[in-house]
């Protein structure tokens, strides 16, 4: 079996079209609350391919690449984000708790949750359906709960057939993930007699392929099997992170966030200035490094996977897709009453 370029694109500029309109969305405060971006597309997307009807997806706070590169019903979607009553959820979800029964997925803002959801969903599976999967989705914080720990152990004890996707973007909010965690992510997956692959998140052809091998080995009833996808973050922990605020308007944010950080370490001391200023240097090599991985780091998933068709079938895919997109976020705002071209 080979991977299809096109279907893999297709599915992919879906997943960044929407989140892109989400953005827009954010910005224009039509969306109330946090918004998590992923630019992940590429790990959705060649996971996804393989799966078919029946099989189960669980979901972490970055859920909506997954369900759109499965291919979701676009309207109930942006509904939901817009809090609308004939949202996926009624509305009352949001972008980090969607449930989708025809895709028979849901997703939780709740860290490390996706992985006892899937084995749960890979449960029904092997009770109710053979021959059918779940893939729980998750980043590299997230492997450092003790439910997901739990979930390898039982995940391998009862051979279920669970594929573990871990997207590892080095990042848990501010923390850098390394600082946190003892050992190495894949020899902890095989420490439980877990097979485990490492791939590059933003090769969706790589991804693909490993997708192929786990799905493959949960189908024909081998148990579990983990992959680490390294994706490089190319938003923020959430729209309008500050964080990245200070290298996308330098000056701006540094006269904005300046006098507040002078006024703390001037301020009447509560703790001693040699507390306040290595803590002030802290953040300081925060920013450094993020600004160091975005200048270094710059692969797009999308851009990369670009490449591996022709000029016009990427050109095509890319039209259909931003209408497609397009004129479900007008239906959307229409039907939600705040406008668009339908009205
Ligand atoms: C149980 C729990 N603890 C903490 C949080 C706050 N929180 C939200 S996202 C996040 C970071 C998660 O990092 P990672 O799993 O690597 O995912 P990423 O955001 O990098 O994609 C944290 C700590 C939460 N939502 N749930
Ligand atoms: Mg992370």
């Amino acid at each position: 079996m080979k991977p299809d370029p096109e279907d893999l694109y297709r599915r992919m500029a879906r997943a960044r079209f929407c989140e892109e309109a989400l953005a827009d969305l954010w910005e224009r405060g039509l969306i109330s609350g946090e918004m998590h971006l992923v630019v992940e597309e590429a790990v959705a997307a060649g996971v996804v391919a393989h799966l078919v009807e029946g099989d189960a997806m669980a979901l972490d706070h970055r859920s909506t690449p997954p369900l759109v590169a499965r291919g979701i019903d676009l309207l109930p979607l942006f509904l939901e984000m817009l809090g609308h009553e004939d949202g996926l959820c009624g509305g009352r979800g949001g972008h980090m708790h969607l449930f989708c029964r025809e895709l028979l997925s849901a997703s939780s803002g709740i860290v490390g949750s996706s992985a006892p959801l899937g084995a749960g969903f890979a449960v029904a599976a092997q009770y109710l359906k053979a021959g059918r999967v779940a893939v729980s989705f998750f980043g590299e914080g997230a492997f450092n709960q003790g439910m997901l720990l739990e979930t390898l152990n039982l995940a391998a004890a009862w051979r279920l057939p669970l594929v573990l996707v871990c997207k590892d973007n080095r990042w848990a909010i501010t923390t850098r993930s390394r600082s946190v965690t003892g050992g190495n992510l894949l020899r902890r997956a095989r420490s439980f007699g877990i097979p485990a692959r490492r791939v590059d998140g933003t090769r969706v052809d790589k991804v693909w392929e490993a997708a192929a091998w786990a799905v493959g080995r949960a189908r024909a009833g081998r148990g579990p099997s983990f992959i680490l996808a390294s994706c490089p973050r190319m938003e923020g922990h959430f729209l309008g992170d500050p964080l990245l605020r200070v290298f996308r308007e330098p000056l701006r944010q540094t006269m904005e966030i300046g006098p507040p950080l002078m006024r703390a370490l001037l301020s009447k001391p509560v703790s001693a200035a040699a507390h306040r200023l290595p803590r002030l240097g802290a953040i300081g090599r925060t920013l450094t490094v993020l600004g160091a991985e975005r200048c270094l780091l710059k692969k797009d998933p999308l851009r990369r996977s670009a490449s591996l068709l022709g000029e016009e079938a990427r050109r095509r895919i890319e039209e259909e897709a931003r209408r497609e997109v397009q004129e479900a976020v007008e239906r959307a705002l229409w039907e939600a009453g705040r406008g668009g071209p339908h009205a």
